[in-house]
């Protein structure tokens, strides 16, 4: 008998197989610079209150899989501090609009590794033990070693959370889902700059059959992994 958490377009995960030792939470970039005050996002003048929406559920996912022994894993999207891993695209595109990554900013240089705006937010500070992944890009398997880390210990499903919905968790889910990763994106574990295209990157995971995987909210994740 399989264990499934009710999704949408279908219980999570397909084969029924959601057991801690090949489930993963990953929880992507949580950092100030996301959902900070002063931080890149802050200074791009977006909203942070839908940033800052998923802290609380994501608290409470965390607990859980942590009392039952799921791997966990966090991600972190950031720079070297001489920006030699910065592709000039990215670096001109975030000038346009105020917020240059690498330029010094309330809570330092934005986006740069060891600054406190590319900090995990302490509600959500990994603890010993969980794998954490820098990443210089979007997704998080562009670059860096997440991919092995996940083979080397036989995870097949991965549950998403983490900002932004339609940026790095989305472009990590896509990828995932490619490699022949089972995903479930949390609704409430995840937010956007903006709340249509929240709402949108969510309604696109469930097209076709779950194209990209499943939707749950936390509450029916804790639900399942409780029973
Ligand atoms: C963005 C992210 N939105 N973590 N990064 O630039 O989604």
């Amino acid at each position: 008998m399989g264990k499934f958490v009710e999704a949408d377009p279908y219980p999570y995960p397909y084969n029924g197989e959601l057991r801690p030792e090949n489930t993963v939470l990953l929880i992507i970039d949580m950092q100030s610079d996301f959902c900070g005050h002063g931080g890149y996002v802050d200074k791009m003048g977006y909203d942070l209150s839908l940033t800052r929406a998923p802290i609380e559920p994501i608290k409470r996912v965390l607990k859980t899989v942590r009392a039952k022994g799921f791997h966990v894993m966090h991600t972190r999207e950031g720079h070297r501090p001489d920006l030699s891993d910065l592709p000039e695209n990215k670096q001109w595109r975030s000038r346009q609009i105020g917020a240059g990554i690498g330029d010094p900013g309330p809570c330092g240089k934005i986006l740069v590794r060891g600054e406190p705006g590319w900090e995990i937010i302490p509600e959500l500070a990994p603890i010993p033990g969980e794998a954490v992944i820098d990443k210089p890009g979007k997704g998080s398997f562009y670059a860096t070693d997440l991919d092995l880390l996940l083979k080397r210990r036989n995870i097949q499903n991965i549950v998403l959370a983490g900002i932004t919905t339609d940026v790095c968790v989305h472009t990590t889910m896509r990828d995932a889902n490619d490699r022949g990763y089972e995903c479930l994106m949390l609704s409430d574990c995840t937010g956007a700059t903006d709340y249509g295209n929240h709402l949108a990157a969510l309604k696109m995971i469930k097209m076709q059959g779950g194209v990209f995987g499943a939707v749950a909210d936390s509450w029916a994740f804790i639900e399942a992994i409780e029973e």
